[in-house]
């Protein structure tokens, strides 16, 4: 059965670009409840562990650097059928094939700098909502 909650970042490049507004309207408007969220900055080694399913690939280096650059707003999001509307809604990861109107082609900017994470699967959206809130931070 598919649950519920995803776990999703505005990225640094998205945050920089004035665009944390654009992106919750967009979210909240497609029918996702704010279950937690932060604003915060990830260091090297947090966004180095958050990514460590990358750590061997060529953009590895790169993306831990883009990610602890700046501040990011981290949140946990609850609807039907979280994970796979939620990745609807943002679009490929790479915004040159993103849908038209959908979060990463409105927002980002390259495949590095793509706007906005969002979980992959029910467990990934689990362990990842724990890595960065305490039970006591979601509602
Ligand atoms: P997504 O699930 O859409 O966030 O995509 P991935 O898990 O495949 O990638 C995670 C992050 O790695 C992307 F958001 C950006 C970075 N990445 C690159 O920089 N280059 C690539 O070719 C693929 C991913």
């Amino acid at each position: 059965m598919a649950g519920n909650r995803t776990f999703t970042m505005i990225k640094p490049g998205a945050v920089r670009n004035g665009h944390i507004g654009g992106i919750l309207e967009q979210i909240c408007g497609a029918g996702f409840k704010i279950v937690a969220m932060k604003y915060t900055q990830l260091s090297p080694a947090k966004a180095g562990e958050f990514y460590a399913v990358h750590k061997e690939r060529p953009f590895y280096g790169e993306l831990v650097e883009f990610m602890s650059s700046g501040p990011i707003v981290a949140a946990v999001l609850e609807k039907d059928n979280a994970v796979e509307d939620f990745r609807t809604l943002i679009g490929a990861t790479n915004p040159a094939e993103a849908a038209e109107g959908t979060v990463r082609a409105k927002y980002a900017t390259s495949i590095g700098e793509n706007a906005v994470h969002g979980s992959d699967s029910d467990e990934n959206a689990a362990i990842e909502g724990n890595f960065h809130f305490a039970g006591t931070e979601m509602f």
